[in-house]
Parts: C-alpha cells; sequence; structure tokens
C-alpha cells in the first residue's frame, strides 16, 4: 500500500463537517437543497503530496466539460440536464460474492473510511485530458466493509437509472444501466477511489454525485457515476461501452499511446483548459502510473487486452 503513509492526515473535521452537512440535507426537503448553487464545501481538507506538482483543471473547466450519458451526449448537457437528480439520501447496494451483502448509506460508509484528497491525471478515450483533485477514499476500504469472498475475481458497477431526471434513459444510445467492472486486483489497487468530491466540495451531478468511481491509469469511461451498485462476481462482467462497441473499446482500457483507438490516435492528448489551439502533450503510458500498475499486467498482450 504504497501511499497509506504518504496520505496520512489527522484533520478529522472535514469529514464530520460533511457528514453533518448531509444529514441535515437529508432531514431537510432534499430536492430544495440539491444542485450547485448551495456551496456544499466538504471542509478544510488537508492536501497530500499525491499528484503534488501537477497544474490542476478548473472547477470551471471540470464541471462544464462532461462525459454523463444519461443526461445527454454533448459535453454541456450534462451540466444543464443532470441539476434534477436528488443526491440525499443516497445508498449504495454491496451485492454478489460478499460476506455481508447489503444496501450500505452513503453517510454510512463516509463514516467508516478515511477520506482524502488526490490530485490525479484524467484521460478519456477522446484524447482529452484534466488534472483533478478528487475527494475520495480507496475502494478497497469499501471492499473490506463488506467483506470480499475468495471466489471473488471481478467488482462489477451500476450507475443509477432514473428516467424522470436522465432524458438519456429513453434513448438507446446505451443499454442502461451504465455498467462497468475491474478484475479484483485493479479495485483493491490503492490507487483505485470512489470518490465524493472535487476541490473539497461535494461533487457537482455533471461529476457523478454523490459517489463516483475514479481509476486514474484507465481511460475516463471506466470511471462510472453515481453508483448504486457494486457486485462481485466470479466471471467477467458487461461493461457499457464494450457492450456497445466492441472493436473500439475494451474491458481493460488501459491507457496506452501505442494502441489507438479505430478512428483516432491515442498517442497525445488536449488538455482542457489550454485552449483549442495550445500544444498537444504526448499521452503516457497508464496515464503516468505505470511504476505503480503495470505489474498488473505482467504478460499481458495490451494490443489485444486493450
Ligand atoms: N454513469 C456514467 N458514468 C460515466 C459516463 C457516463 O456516460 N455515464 N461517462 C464516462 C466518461 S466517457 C468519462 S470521460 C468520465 C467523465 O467524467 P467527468 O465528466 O467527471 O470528467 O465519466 C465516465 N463515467
Ligand atoms: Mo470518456
Amino acid at each position: 500500500m504504497p501511499f497509506k503513509t504518504e496520505l496520512k492526515h489527522s484533520d478529522v473535521t472535514p469529514k464530520a463537517a460533511f457528514l453533518n452537512r448531509r444529514q441535515i440535507i437529508a432531514g431537510a426537503a432534499a430536492g430544495v437543497m440539491a444542485g450547485p448553487a448551495s456551496a456544499r464545501a466538504l471542509g478544510d481538507i488537508a492536501k497530500t503530496s499525491h499528484g503534488a506538482g501537477l497544474a490542476t483543471t478548473s472547477l470551471e473547466d471540470i464541471s462544464s466539460y462532461c462525459n454523463f450519458y444519461e443526461f445527454g451526449v454533448g459535453k454541456d448537457d450534462p451540466p444543464r440536464n443532470a441539476q434534477d437528480m436528488v443526491t440525499v439520501p443516497w445508498s449504495v447496494e454491496i451485492a454478489g460474492l460478499v460476506d455481508r451483502p447489503g444496501t450500505y448509506g452513503l453517510e454510512d460508509i463516509l463514516r467508516r473510511v478515511d477520506l482524502e484528497e488526490r490530485i490525479y491525471r484524467f484521460r478519456c478515450v477522446e484524447a482529452w485530458a484534466m488534472v483533478i483533485p478528487w475527494v475520495g477514499f480507496e475502494l478497497n476500504q469499501l471492499l473490506d466493509m463488506a467483506g470480499v469472498q475468495p471466489s471473488a475475481k471481478y467488482v462489477a458497477f451500476e450507475t443509477a437509472v432514473l428516467p424522470d431526471v436522465m432524458e438519456g434513459i429513453s434513448r438507446g444510445y446505451l443499454d442502461w444501466p451504465y455498467r462497468e467492472a475491474l478484475r479484483m486486483d485493479e479495485a483493491m489497487h490503492p490507487l483505485t477511489l470512489m470518490s465524493v468530491g472535487i476541490y473539497g466540495e461535494e461533487l457537482r451531478n455533471q461529476n457523478g454525485a454523490p459517489i463516483r468511481l475514479v481509476v486514474p491509469w484507465k481511460y475516463g469511461f471506466k470511471s462510472i457515476k453515481s453508483v448504486v451498485k457494486v457486485e462481485l462476481t466470479s466471471k467477467r462482467p458487461p461493461n457499457s461501452w464494450n457492450m456497445q462497441n466492441p472493436r473500439e473499446y475494451g474491458f481493460y482500457s488501459n491507457v496506452n499511446p501505442l494502441v489507438d483507438h479505430p478512428r483516432w490516435s491515442q498517442a497525445s492528448e488536449r488538455r482542457i483548459g489550454d485552449g483549442v489551439f495550445a500544444r498537444r502533450h504526448p499521452t503516457l503510458m497508464f496515464n503516468g502510473y505505470g511504476d505503480e500498475v503495470a505489474s498488473l499486467y505482467a504478460g499481458m498482450d495490451l494490443t489485444r487486452e486493450f
């Protein structure tokens, strides 16, 4: 667990403030409180050294240039269309090969995990990139809470299906719910986060409120938003983009400059916020996290298992 010591911080106030805020909201008329107008600060979370030195993308860009197909296919559709999604209260069902299956309330989860801020590179399969200061906790903490059984080999995730507020649900470009999955070693890896905030604020709806996955060495579509279900399985689960177009989107989706998308190069990327005419940057193998994760794929042919 290479980041554990590096990331330890003793300030527990922010978490308490965050929990308290969610409870107050839950007790009030939730719908009235939802939306970006309320500041929804997570509190004064201590910065860690993870990602120090990377220039972060502005919150303005992170929250206005989004992919969240439940709310439309345009980058500016989610910020416009996601605001009616009610995220308090929220719970996550944990099912399948675990000792303690059940429905876990988000407040309960947050009370039991270590919240941290980590700055990660984020790379979309469409060859744009950001640097995002996430607030979250390691997925392995949630899995330990549920008690993973030895027969579990994969972790599957599902996004909420809310047809009343998600205009994309009635349209057929993806088979809902949005689904993603990780191999067990990927899911247990200390880099893999469940995020609940960005820049010290609760996640905005368009970024996957109130809880989403973040897997920084993989293309962005693996980082599934607004998660309501986590299922431990023995067989490899389907994932939405692979179901939609298996030729273009694989299961692993590791960032790899040497394996092009069938319709465009992955050798370079555009940084959101740089302006359209700015110089492109070379794509880094595993999005720059190779030292931490390359060993997970030793012996695999990454041009076939893309
Ligand atoms: N449920 C759901 N999760 C999703 C998506 C989506 O359409 N639906 N899009 C994915 C893609 S393609 C990307 S690049 C990231 C974008 O995250 P961001 O908008 O917070 O930057 O979310 C991922 N998670
Ligand atoms: Mo993406």
